[in-house]
Parts: structure tokens; C-alpha cells; sequence
């Protein structure tokens, strides 16, 4: 895969946005202010399933292939089949990648999460395009995320898996883009910084202007 898609990430469910705010004006404001890869992530509290869901990753995937930005589902493998996603990101529980891969598209990208050099190394084994390393900071986003590995765990997980993109989560603003970079990272990927923000439109844009002035 082309790591240069990792470096503003986004990811998205419809209970990750304010009361009253229509989650797919969130995600084609993201678009347009520069993300260069989304990933589906409904989840949690109030998240919809069956046809709710199907529809929704639709209607969201439409919009990325009109900003031509890749489109990710989270775990849910049978609905990225369903609608022709072009990949998945899975977690440390979910299905295994040799299986995933069995099934899939040749083209797909899978990503894997990995909290520790352990878990990371086995990815880049089983074949991972790409892991997405955290938590590095403390996040309320997600109920159960480990605790924060900050920028010293992402260096030593760098260290270990040597070029295999990586993409950094948990917790992360707009003050941590530079660091990241410097500590290995190829990305960032956001929730509630971009989702959660004023102007999602105008904190994109400000979080790519970072990355650009961040490379190694
Ligand atoms: N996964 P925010 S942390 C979805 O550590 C997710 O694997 C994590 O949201 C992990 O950008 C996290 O709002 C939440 O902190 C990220």
C-alpha cells in the first residue's frame, strides 16, 4: 500500500459526533479539508445495525470515493465484502489476517492494531500492510483502551517492525503531529479531534498543514 494514505487518517461512527450534528456533513468536511484515508468505525453506545449500518457505510463510502480517498470498515469483515470497501482494520480479537486473506480481494489493505513490539511483530509476520500503534496518549473515545504507550512506546515499536507503515492512535491533537512523525510514525489517525471540533472542515486542513511541515 502507499504509506503517504496513512498520514491523516480519519475515523468515524454516527455517536462519535455533537448532539444535533449530522455525522456525514462531519465526514465530507474531514474530506474536504485534506484526510487522505477514512476508516468505518460504528461502535458503542447507540450504534447502528443491520440495514442502518449497511446504509450508512454507503452513503460514506460514496463520499470518499468522490474525494477518491480510500474506505475502510473496522472489523466488520462480511459488510467491507458486502459493499466492495477497499480494506479492513481489525483488532488484536478479531479475525486473523491469514483468514481475512483467504477471502478478500487481492488489492485489500489490512490493518492491524498493536499496543507493544509483541503484537506488532506478529502483524508484519501474518502479513499486515500497515498497524495502527496506541494508545500513545489517554483517550475517552474508546471505553476500553489500554493504557497510553506515549511516544517511547511507538520508538520501540518502530524500532522493531523497521519499514512496515505505521500509524499512530489514541487520544491525538493537533500538538502532537510533529513528535509523532519524529518518533517514528508515518500518521496520525484521529477521532474526536476532527469529529468533535468547531470546524472539522478547518481542523483537517490545520492537522495536513502540521503533517506537511512535520516529515522526517
Ligand atoms: N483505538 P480519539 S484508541 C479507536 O488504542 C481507538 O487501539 C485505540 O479516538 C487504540 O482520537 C482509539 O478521539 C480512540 O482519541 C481514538
Amino acid at each position: 500500500m502507499d504509506k503517504s494514505w496513512l498520514r491523516l487518517y480519519f475515523i468515524l461512527g454516527s455517536n462519535n459526533v455533537p448532539e444535533d450534528t449530522n455525522v456525514l456533513s462531519v465526514l465530507e468536511d474531514a474530506l474536504k479539508g485534506g484526510i487522505t484515508l477514512f476508516q468505518f468505525r460504528e461502535k458503542g453506545i447507540g450504534a447502528r445495525q443491520g440495514l442502518e449500518k449497511v446504509e450508512l457505510a454507503k452513503q460514506m463510502q460514496a463520499l470518499c470515493q468522490q474525494y477518491n480517498v480510500p474506505f475502510l470498515v473496522n472489523d466488520d469483515i462480511d459488510l467491507a465484502l458486502e459493499i466492495g470497501a477497499d480494506g479492513v482494520h481489525v483488532g488484536q480479537d478479531d479475525k486473523p489476517i491469514e483468514e481475512i486473506r483467504a477471502i478478500c480481494p487481492k488489492n485489500w489493505i489490512i490493518g492491524v492494531s498493536a499496543t507493544n513490539t509483541d503484537q506488532a511483530v506478529t502483524a508484519k509476520e501474518n502479513g499486515a500492510d500497515y498497524i495502527g500503534v496506541g494508545p500513545i496518549y489517554a483517550t475517552k473515545t474508546k471505553e476500553d483502551a489500554k493504557k497510553p504507550i506515549g511516544t517511547e512506546g511507538l520508538q520501540a515499536i518502530r524500532e522493531a517492525v523497521g519499514n512496515l507503515p505505521i500509524v499512530t492512535i489514541g487520544g491525538i491533537r493537533l500538538g502532537h503531529v510533529f513528535d509523532l512523525i519524529h518518533s517514528g510514525a508515518d500518521g496520525v489517525s484521529v477521532i474526536s479531534s476532527i469529529s468533535k471540533a468547531e470546524n472539522p472542515e478547518r481542523m483537517a486542513r490545520v492537522f495536513s498543514e502540521h503533517l506537511q511541515f512535520s516529515v522526517r
